[in-house]
């Protein structure tokens, strides 16, 4: 009802605006004038809004800056994202003093040259000079800045080695939620697949590979060691995801079918972070940066980042995936193992030909 009541009273607002136009134009012209053509008055107003607009525009920038730029991150926490962020930085150093300087001028121009029935303006068609350094600059100002961000990308892509002696970790994105993965004991992840992906076995776990049967995967939350290179492996089950850790400057879209991958060394734990922020509920956070679906929300999970001896501790107190299945016997001899295993090899092949 209450609706329906403003519905009328803004279309009753609307009838009467047109009407109030309607008796202005007539009683202009009943006075001889065309009240359509602007008047020299009327570009004098409009100019002096310009200075007026500007201003505005400028305190409205300075006022978010205020309000909102407490909500933007806190200094990185991983190695790699120190130099992003130096990047981010130079960017802004070029770029803003470009916007207010284009800014001023813009409305400065529009003041300035406003209509006036009194002024012809020049005729002014081209000119070389003026047009080549108005390419060349920003031309020249790009290029530096794509290779520089492309220098520190190679850099931050460049793949982890076994003397790196990284944490693995695999994480696994469906919808709605993430898992992560840990190769367990013998430090080797077990085939996955999609084809496995039966009742419980959401992470589509080949349960005859025995390098899975020490696989520790956990949901919620997970842990990593500070100070050491984590190499991260990223799965979907569906649809395209992508793992986003801002803290760190990370993320990686994950894609059904295919296995990407990104490194990072983290450099502060989630207690260092706690502290620098001032926020005792601080906490670093694994989200799904692509629109996947209607929770996608809601893909989020904390990441704790703990001292070594902490995170050992943690890792131990994880069951096996042998455990958490239920598969407490090794399979005998008769088992098809055999048969499996080449299964799992045909869809590799599969994976890697789609590739
Ligand atoms: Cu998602």
């Amino acid at each position: 009802m209450l609706e329906l009541l403003i519905l009328i009273a803004v279309l009753v607002g609307i009838i009467a605006v047109g009407k109030v136009i309607r008796v202005m134009e007539l009683a202009s012209s009943l006075k001889g004038e065309n009240s359509w053509q602007a008047t020299d008055r009327d570009h004098k107003n409009q100019a002096r809004l310009m200075p007026i607009f500007l201003l505005a525009y400028f305190a409205f920038i300075i006022w978010q800056i205020v309000e909102w730029g407490g909500e933007a991150l806190p200094v990185s926490a991983s190695e790699h994202g120190v130099v992003i962020d130096q990047l981010m930085d130079t960017t802004w150093i070029i770029i803003i003093p470009v916007f207010i300087v284009t800014h001023i001028l813009l409305f400065y121009f529009a003041w300035k040259y406003a209509y006036n029935s009194k002024r012809k303006a020049t005729y002014f068609a081209h000119n070389n000079k003026l047009e080549l350094l108005w390419t060349a600059v920003p031309a020249l100002v790009l290029l530096i800045l794509i290779l520089y961000g492309l220098n520190i990308w190679n850099n931050v892509m460049e793949p982890l080695t076994a003397e790196d002696e990284p944490v693995e970790i695999e994480l696994y994105a469906r919808q709605f939620d993430w898992t992560a993965r840990y190769p367990g004991a013998d430090k080797k992840f077990g085939d996955a697949g999609v084809r496995f992906i039966e009742g419980v076995n959401f992470l589509g776990m080949d349960s005859t590979d025995q390098d899975g049967w020490d696989d520790k995967y956990v949901k919620a939350e997970f842990y990593l060691p500070v100070d050491t290179p984590v190499q991260f492996y990223f799965r979907a089950q569906d649809v395209i995801h992508s793992a986003y850790m801002p803290h760190f400057r990370a993320q990686m879209n994950c894609v059904p079918g295919m296995v990407t991958r990104f490194n990072f060394k983290p450099t502060k734990t989630t207690a260092e972070m706690k502290e620098i922020t001032g926020k005792e509920d601080f906490e670093y956070y694994l989200l799904c940066n692509k629109i996947c679906g209607a929770a996608h929300y809601n893909m989020k999970m904390v990441i704790k980042v703990v001292e070594q001896d902490e995170y050992d501790t943690w890792l131990s107190e994880q069951k096996e995936f042998l455990a958490v299945e239920g598969m407490q016997e090794e399979p005998s001899s008769d088992d098809p193992v055999e048969t499996d295993s080449t299964q799992t090899n045909i869809e590799e092949e599969e994976l890697s030909a789609q590739l």
